[in-house]
């Protein structure tokens, strides 16, 4: 093993195409060569999410998107965030070694909490020190994330050293981000310039991983597209028509220069449909297996209750050397 991964996904939604071709396709690819810690992050959720009813079935359907996709439980430590509270337990001990100025830079919570900062929820501010916390807990070596977590990991990192620092300990190994490169941004189906998002209002911009062929198909044929003729990758002139070739590109595991080669005679009509039909194709078999899942969801509990067990295994005796090390203990 090359190491140990923590990466958390979040049960603010159910899973869209973004979320697994940006992280599910690869969190089962690592499990070959890591120790993988994944963690359903509804503490997280909450900072946006407040409605008990939705946090509950989304929490499933995240897990049965996450099992469907290939994580092998047996493998791999899948849980739920607040099923080990030693996450909240070391948030609070971080946030009192990182400094006010550390937080301000954080471009997510400008981005998030957009104009009505004022009544933005103080959790959302500090949401970077309990994913500090999340990832340290395991001593993680590697987070995969996009090109947006990277500021987060980076300040993971730094909470970490100012830590050890300050309370003169080696506790926490500094984690490095793992940039997917090939994890290119999926956009949403109606703006290209803007990321496709569980938090969207609009099911239109979004695949969702339990929508099924017909509804694929749909969303695929009312995706925005432009004037121009044909098929070309373009990101600057022609955001959407790029990202269909993207996805379609990532679906069909080629390169997207063999993507648009392919479809170089094509209309733009017959390559929707082309997407569409692969589409369907590749997210069928997970759709199928997500189902049969949330049909037992007693099964999905207890499958989550063993993965908190094993996660607070290995937590709890990092938390009881960080409250050693500050004097708890
Ligand atoms: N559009 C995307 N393209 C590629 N990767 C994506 N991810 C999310 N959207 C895309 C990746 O999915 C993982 C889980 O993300 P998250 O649940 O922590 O939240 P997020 O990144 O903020 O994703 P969403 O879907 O936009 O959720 P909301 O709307 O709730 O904020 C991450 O690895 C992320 O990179």
């Amino acid at each position: 093993m090359k190491g140990r991964i923590f990466s958390g996904i979040q049960p603010t939604h159910g899973i869209h195409l973004g979320n697994y071709l940006g992280a599910l396709r690869n969190w089962v690819r690592l499990q070959d060569g890591y120790e993988c810690v994944f963690c359903i992050v509804d503490l997280h959720a909450l900072t946006l999410l407040r409605d008990a009813g939705a946090m509950r079935r989304n929490v499933r359907e995240v897990a049965a998107a996450i099992i469907a996709s290939g994580v092998d439980p047996e493998r791999s430590t899948l849980f739920v965030q607040s099923h080990a509270p030693e996450h909240a337990q070391l948030a609070w001990v971080l946030q009192c070694v990182t400094p006010l100025g550390w937080l301000n830079r954080m471009t997510q919570f400008k981005e998030k909490a957009g104009k009505n900062r004022e009544n933005a929820p103080a959790g959302l501010y500090t949401y970077p020190v309990l994913q500090a916390a999340d990832i340290l807990l395991y001593k993680a070596t590697h987070v995969p994330v996009g090109e947006d977590q990277k500021q987060h990991i980076e300040l993971a990192r730094d909470i970490a050293g100012a830590f050890n620092r300050r309370f003169d300990t080696d506790l926490f190994p500094l984690p490095e981000p793992m940039i997917q490169a090939e994890a290119a941004r999926v956009m949403s189906l109606r703006d290209g310039t803007r990321k496709m998002s569980k938090s969207d209002p609009s099911d239109m911009t979004r695949i969702n991983l339990v929508d099924d062929r017909e509804t694929i198909a749909q969303k695929i044929r009312k995706a925005k597209s432009d004037s121009v003729m044909g098929v070309s990758y373009d990101p600057a002139s022609r955001p959407e028509a790029s990202n269909l070739l993207q996805i379609y590109a990532a679906l069909a595991d080629m390169g997207q220069g063999e993507a648009v080669a392919r479809f170089k005679d094509a209309s733009f009509a017959d390559f929707k449909a082309d997407l569409a039909d692969l589409t369907a194709a590749r997210l069928g078999p997970i759709t199928e297996r997500m189902r049969a899942l949330m049909a037992e969801p007693e099964r999905i509990d207890a499958v989550l209750a063993d993965g908190a067990e094993r996660a607070r295994a290995s937590a709890a005796p990092v938390l009881a050397e960080a409250y050693e090390a500050v004097g708890f203990r």
